[in-house]
């Protein structure tokens, strides 16, 4: 397959201002009429034809200005010869829904017919020049049996319908809005809509729905509710109205994404629709809100102004990802939202950058754009601009967003365009901050301070480690919010400090004897902080520091130092006994502290991720002489919790009776079903019959979906007799509830049990379980990837599965099946038998042939 380079782009030479689709639907059969007034593209080179994309498709007919076209197809597009500046195409397809197991353009779904055309699935709908830079207004026509399809919807609004007398019905939908092909939907199907109108800043109403099967319709209060939140926090604090009177969100069950932002019609997977406190926890209630939330603000930062192409994919996806958080920020509180996005950051987008598929937020090349969906441009995208905000303050942000939409809307844009405006916006000069969207690696940046007198020295040297394809890279702009506190006691002021040089000296004021830095408060940059703190400093920061961001993360800087050298075998016996006892102190403190609230404590009360903990011991750039150990790591950190659940086996005893006497509804009670499934954790690694006990106890009493699933978690780690029992009543209970089945999957393949492996090659003969459905796939195959112990099982099984399901999987869905590559790309940064292990399974998928695009490129880019 060919590399798709981003220094090519080039203006199509045709523009399509109208487009009109006729869709005569059926499950298994669907003919498409696809009429394209086309015009010669002033601002392209003259083109004596037109190439309109196609994947998997085979004309009918074609016709130009009402004549049979001379057309020819090349390698799946439809080429047609144009000689006037603008002309007529017309052009019959035929496709079969429900034999399209991709998932990727129309698709059937539980009986009903649905649409995914991101990045480049309407090319398997109709021959159309499939690009973000082509805007068209569409005017789409559908008609098909009633019976099977009483609801038929598209983007935009209805402006006809009619019945056709003969058990089929049609209506006809009008986008006013030019919009790129990507943004298209269509969707036909037996669902009710859950409705409430919302009133915009300028008064006009919107019919605002949440169309589901008729079963689901009781839990969707949360999504519309999480919808009318949205619209109103964009007006609030982007200035953003919305610019229809119609707003629809359709759930259906098989998805490869979690959703997508069609205009005026948001396809969702269930996942991120259905909620309520039996089926749904805590946790999953926050991603129907953020997830709800990001494709609403896709309506600005994406369809209003979309890409240009799809190297500028961070564009949308990194500036919307910072628009959700910031959402979920002021809905939930800062700090721990804070923290849960810098924990996913670590330990999804950190490996990624220093592994074989790093890539910077803004490619430079791709064989398959789906397979650029990373958490680099999403994630480490919406870090990037946040320091733009955190340099230029909010206010001057706000001028410089302000002045990106008023000057692009209606366009298809550029990260470039994005920084200019927020340069002249807000009145900063971003030249080498640019350097940010060129180059991929996380930066390491290390600390060293000295005392001159009444001021602090801090020197700070960055590097940038090279990444594939970029050996060499330069020092780039790194804002590090910055407070100097003492030992006495004293919390020195914040200021924010940026590192824009290799190697840069900062005074900053002391706020009494014995300096402490803070550094990097509420994460400001997404880098790596080399140190070496005093335990007790950390300590002391851990249990003071007055930005709770920075109080957690020197827990964390505690553990992983402990962790990291106790898996390298580093430590002294005194080393290992004063690290222990120093995060027992800690953990300790974070329980006793009256002035925490239970969501905080709990965010105090976890131990790094044992990925984050790989890349920590892996050093820098993959380069380095230490391999991350798996095996040493997963032995250390559980003995780690064993020992905490020892030490402080009486107050997390008392931890989780208090937790447990609060009510479901009480405003408390998200906090304390929080704490009370970590303090069972702990306990179970130290306990671990106590811990059975208490979880069943906890899983008979539950009311709620986030306590049955913390206790059940717990059990599926332990050898007791509750275990099977629980299990089989959670399966009974909620065997007709696809959603809550994925759980059942993923707590027995996530699980810390000896024979998780035997029990996941189980569960894949489990009649409930299919390669057909992707949350199923993901639900037992995904979260046994993220099990660190059998994932990395010595013997090699763990890998040998996952290759196994990359294999299977690659015929019926590439761009799922390529999601699983990763965790077997790792290798290199992994200790030698185990790398040797890995490498030998992609190894054995390249030479199994016939690969797709998808699965070809990240298995070739993983081996180079
Ligand atoms: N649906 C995906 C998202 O919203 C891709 N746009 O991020
Ligand atoms: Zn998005």
């Amino acid at each position: 397959p060919p590399v798709i380079l981003r220094e090519d782009y080039r203006p199509f030479g045709w523009l399509v201002p109208e487009v009109k689709l006729d869709f005569d639907l059926g499950l298994t059969q669907t003919r498409v009429r696809t009429e394209l007034t086309v015009q010669r593209n002033a601002r392209a080179d003259h083109a004596e034809t037109i190439r309109l994309n196609g994947d998997g498709l085979k004309p009918v007919s074609v016709s130009v200005d009402g004549a049979p076209a001379d057309w020819r197809m090349d390698a799946g597009d439809l080429i047609v010869p144009l000689r006037e500046d603008a002309h007529l195409i017309v052009i019959e397809t035929e496709i079969a829904p429900s034999a399209n197991t991709q998932l990727m353009g129309l698709y059937a779904s539980g009986g009903m017919l649905c649409t995914q055309c991101e990045a480049e699935g309407f090319r398997r709908i109709t021959f159309f020049p499939d690009r973000p830079d082509v805007l068209s207004v569409y005017t789409v026509r559908m008609a098909g049996p009633k019976a099977v399809f009483p609801v038929l919807l598209c983007n935009g609004n209805k402006v006809a319908e009619g019945d056709k007398g003969d058990g089929t019905h049609w209506a006809e939908w009008h986008d006013p809005w030019p919009k790129p092909s990507y943004l298209f939907a269509l969707v036909a199907g037996d669902l009710v809509a859950n409705s409430k109108p919302f009133t915009t800043c300028s008064g006009r109403e919107v019919e605002c729905n949440i169309w589901v099967r008729k079963e689901d319709l009781a839990r969707t209060d949360h999504a519309l509710a999480s919808l009318h939140c949205s619209m109103k926090w964009d007006e609030d604090v982007f200035g953003r109205e919305y610019d229809l009177d119609l707003y629809n969100i359709v759930a259906v069950s098989d998805f490869n994404m979690g959703a997508m932002e069609n205009k005026g019609l948001n396809v969702f997977n269930t996942k991120y629709v259905l909620a309520d406190a039996d089926t749904a926890t805590d946790a999953d209630f926050d991603a129907v809100e953020g997830v709800i939330a990001h494709e609403y603000f896709h309506n600005w930062s994406g369809n209003r102004v979309t890409c240009r192409d799809w190297f500028q994919l961070s564009l949308k996806e990194g500036f919307t990802v910072l628009r959700d958080q910031l959402f979920s920020q002021d809905m939930r509180g800062e700090a721990v939202k804070r923290i849960e996005d810098v924990r996913i950051l670590r330990a999804a987008q950190f490996p990624e950058d220093a592994g074989p598929l790093a890539h910077p937020i803004r490619p430079d090349s791709y064989r398959e754009i789906s397979n650029f969906y990373t958490a680099t441009v999403y994630n480490k995208g919406a870090e990037v601009i946040r320091m733009m905000r955190s340099m230029t303050g909010v206010e001057r942000f706000r001028q410089g967003t302000d002045l990106y939409f008023e000057r692009h809307d209606g366009e298809a844009a550029t990260c470039e365009d994005f920084v200019k405006a927020i340069e002249d916006g807000a009145g900063i000069d971003l030249a080498q901050f640019r350097l940010w969207y060129r180059q991929a690696g996380t930066p390491r940046v290390a600390v060293a301070q000295a005392v001159e007198g009444e001021t602090l020295r801090l020197t700070l040297r960055q590097t940038v480690p090279p990444t594939a394809g970029q050996p060499d890279k330069q020092p780039m702009p790194i804002p590090l919010r910055v407070a100097v506190h003492s030992r006495s006691g004293a919390l020195g002021a914040e200021q924010l400090v940026v590192l824009d040089e290799e190697r840069q000296s900062f005074s900053l004021p002391l706020a009494g004897p014995d300096p402490v830095v803070s550094i990097n408060r509420g994460f400001t940059a997404p880098v790596l902080i080399e140190r070496d703190l005093a335990r007790d400093d950390l300590v002391f920061l851990a249990a003071h520091d007055d930005d709770p961001f920075a109080r957690s993360e020197a827990l964390q800087e505690l553990a992983v130092g402990h962790l990291v050298g106790a898996a390298s075998g580093t430590l002294s016996d005194e080393e290992q006994a004063a690290g222990e006892t120093a995060i027992i102190g800690a953990f300790a403190s974070s329980l006793a502290d009256n002035a925490l609230d239970d969501a905080m404590r709990g965010e105090l009360l976890v131990l790094p991720s044992e990925t984050y903990l790989f890349e920590a011991m892996a050093g820098s750039g993959g380069t380095g002489e230490r391999k991350a150990d798996p095996g040493a790591i997963h032995t250390v950190r559980e003995g780690l919790k064993a020992a905490i659940g020892t030490a402080l086996a009486a107050e997390l005893a008392a931890l989780h009776a208090r937790a447990s006497a609060v009510a479901l509804d009480d405003p408390a009670g998200r906090g304390a079903r929080k704490v009370k499934t970590i303090a069972l954790g702990l306990i179970a690694a130290a306990d671990p019959a106590r811990a059975g006990d208490l979880a069943a106890q906890q899983y008979d009493a539950a009311d709620n979906m986030t306590d049955r699933q913390g206790a059940l978690m717990v059990l599926c780690g332990l050898d007791h007799p509750a275990r099977a029992d629980k299990l089989a009543a959670f399966y009974d209970r909620y065997k007709d509830n696809a959603l809550v089945v994925d759980k059942w999957f993923t707590l027995q393949a996530l699980s810390l049990h000896p024979d998780v492996i035997e029990h996941t090659r189980a569960l894949a003969d489990h009649p409930d379980f299919t390669m057909k459905n992707p949350n199923r796939v993901r639900s037992l195959y995904m979260a046994f990837a993220g099990n660190p112990k059998g994932f990395h099982s010595a013997d090699g099984e763990g890998y040998r599965m996952i290759a196994d399901v990359i294999l299977a999987l690659d015929p019926i869905n590439p761009q799922t099946a390529a999601r699983f590559v990763p965790s077997l790309g790792r290798w290199r940064r992994i200790e030698p038998e185990r790398a040797a292990l890995m490498k030998g399974e992609l190894e054995r998928i390249m030479a199994a042939g016939k690969l797709s695009r998808d699965t070809f490129e990240q298995v070739s880019r993983s081996l180079e």
